[in-house]
């Protein structure tokens, strides 16, 4: 075994200086263990450190949209409910300072391989640059959006990279698009929010769209003045009750679509729609993720409403189609804000790529079926290897050697989303099979942080070196995984939440779908059940 300086000999190495990655520092170095975080950026943010494309802005509100700790919250006064990517690079900025991170933090490191040693019960861990350290703990926290995913067109290599970006690698300094031929490729939550801002200075804006994203309004504040939080306390409490960890507005309805008359039922719509979040998805009636008809009708809404707002025929058949062209909301749906008018300026062209299709990319610009279209600058809003790519991207070796690249090659194995057998003394947040993407970020990152102490607590109480997942409780928990994707319409439809967006990756639905009551409920049952499921040694 290589030898490690004294310094980078720790209890836990946390990666990823995002919610997740941060909390941990915070908590665990509190209860006394020997910790450092590390980063690939040069600062702390995560997901909002790399992706500050023009109109980057978080679609979760706040109070929620933040960590739940008075001392900060106090302090902290948001400008915006739903606030833009640098305010939240501002709030990691004021956690850091308050929490006093920067001391156990080191940036720019990239974790490349880690690997298990049983006979000290450590984790050796690489970084790209030659850094090592030996941590009992090894504690990933490098979200679902940490590997890009740029399509393999034909010719990619020569339209100039200068004026080729994927947006979470947007240029630190700015480019200038006004009065340009400027592309996006894709319609998810972030080439919306880049089409919304580049249509208003690009002499001509093109959007390429393979499926429509069932956009929803946002309604956005400016706050003038800081909030009244006295319900704070109460707010954060009842994370843990609503589906998607937010608030107590966001319970599904106790009753099903077809139990109100028509007439109810535009009632109902029209108050979720109202709210300018996504109480039209998730606090909406409960079988509307579930049955057919239900969706049906929560589609039909939608489309009434964003047609209206677009005046060509012909654009309105594209992006809001007819007929349903899959089950709503099993895809993640985006927070608009303007989306739709900007089709009725005479600058802005929308490509469907299903019927014409990219065809290559030239040095000039992108050639479809139909014509090559030309351009100054093309932004690649094509996604990533959600989820899972962050995990496997890094070599991983645990017990015998096995890789986790090769344990997962078929499909995720976890134990609550957050261990997998055989890897010992390591856990993730923010991955597959747990709530995730269809969590609210913190609250996730506070509940898995927690219980995640919580382990190595008990651990150090009883002076044990190794807790690892059962393989008993793995294949149970997946199996529930499975049980509750399929009780839903998610797998009825294609989506970066069943990994149907990246060529060859396995299909599986790599969410939680029990909601976060039940996970939480699952995570407090083991906690107090002396950890079933795990093996401790
Ligand atoms: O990525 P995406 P994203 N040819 O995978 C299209 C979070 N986020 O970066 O739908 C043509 O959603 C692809 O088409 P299709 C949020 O959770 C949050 O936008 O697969 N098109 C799709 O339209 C979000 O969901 C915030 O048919 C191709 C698009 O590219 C997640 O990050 C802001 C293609 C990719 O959309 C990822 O969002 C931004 C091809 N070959 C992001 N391949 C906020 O909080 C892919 N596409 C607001």
């Amino acid at each position: 075994m290589a030898s490690v300086p004294k310094e980078t000999v720790l209890d836990a190495l946390i990666v990823g200086a995002g919610f997740g990655g941060v909390y941990q520092l915070k908590h665990l170095r509190d209860a006394g263990y020997k910790v450092k975080l590390v980063d690939f950026a040069s600062d702390y943010a995560g997901v909002w450190y790399w992706n500050r494309y023009p109109g980057a802005r978080v679609d979760s509100a706040v109070p929620l949209y933040q960590f739940s700790d008075p001392d900060l919250w106090n302090e902290w006064n948001w400008s915006q409910r739903f606030p833009g990517s640098q305010e939240l690079r501002d709030y990691f900025t004021f956690v850091a300072d308050k929490w006093d991170l920067r001391k156990d933090t080191e940036f720019k490191v990239y974790i490349s391989k880690a690997t298990w040693d049983d006979e000290t019960a450590t984790w050796t861990i690489e970084s790209g640059g030659g850094k090592i350290y030996r941590a009992k703990y090894f504690l990933l926290n490098t979200g679902f959006a940490a590997k890009r995913y740029t399509p393999d067109w034909k010719g990619i290599d020569k339209f100039p990279a200068s004026a080729w970006v994927h947006p979470s690698y947007w240029p630190k300094e700015e480019p200038d698009l006004t009065g340009k031929r400027v592309a996006v490729i894709g319609t998810g939550s972030t080439g919306i929010q880049l089409a919304q801002e580049l249509s208003q200075v690009a002499s001509q804006f093109v959007l390429f769209q393979r499926t429509p994203n069932m956009a929803l309004p946002m309604k956005q504040v400016n706050y003038t003045k800081p909030l009244t939080k006295e319900k704070y306390p109460k707010v954060f409490d009842g994370r843990y009750e609503s589906f998607g960890g937010f608030d107590f507005s966001f319970l599904f309805l106790p009753r099903g679509t077809f139990d109100d008359t028509p007439a109810e039922r535009e009632m109902v719509y029209e108050g979720l729609w109202s709210q300018g979040d996504f109480q039209f998805w998730l606090a909406t009636y409960s079988d509307t993720l579930f049955q057919e008809a239900a969706n049906k009708e929560a589609y039909n809404f939608w489309k009434k409403k964003v047609r209206a707002r677009i005046h060509d025929p012909r654009l309105q058949e594209i992006l809001a189609p007819e007929t349903q062209p899959y089950s709503f909301g099993c895809k993640r749906i985006s927070l608009e804000n303007g989306f739709y008018e900007i089709f009725n300026q005479p600058n802005v062209s929308l490509v469907d790529v299903n019927a014409t299709p990219i065809v290559e990319v030239t040095e000039r610009g992108i050639k479809t079926t139909e014509k090559e279209w030309e351009f100054d600058y093309v932004v690649c809003a094509t996604g990533f290897d959600a989820i899972t790519g962050g995990l496997m991207n890094i070599n991983i070796q645990g017990q015998g050697g096995q890789k986790i690249a090769e344990k997962w090659k078929s499909g995720a194995k976890t134990y609550l989303g957050m261990a997998t057998a055989g890897f010992p003394n390591m856990f993730f947040t923010y991955g597959p099979q747990a709530p995730t993407a269809l969590c609210n970020g913190p609250t996730c990152a506070e509940a898995q942080g927690s219980f995640i102490l919580k382990v190595m607590d008990h651990m150090k109480e009883r002076k044990l070196q190794k807790v690892e997942a059962g393989n008993t409780a793995e294949a149970a928990w997946g199996d529930d995984v499975r049980k509750f994707a399929n009780m839903s319409l998610l797998p009825s439809t294609k989506s970066w939440y069943m990994g149907d967006n990246i060529p060859g990756k396995p299909r599986e639905c790599l969410i939680y779908l029990g909601g976060v009551p039940n996970y939480y409920k699952s995570l407090k049952e083991c906690s107090e059940g002396d950890y079933t499921g795990f093996t401790f040694t």
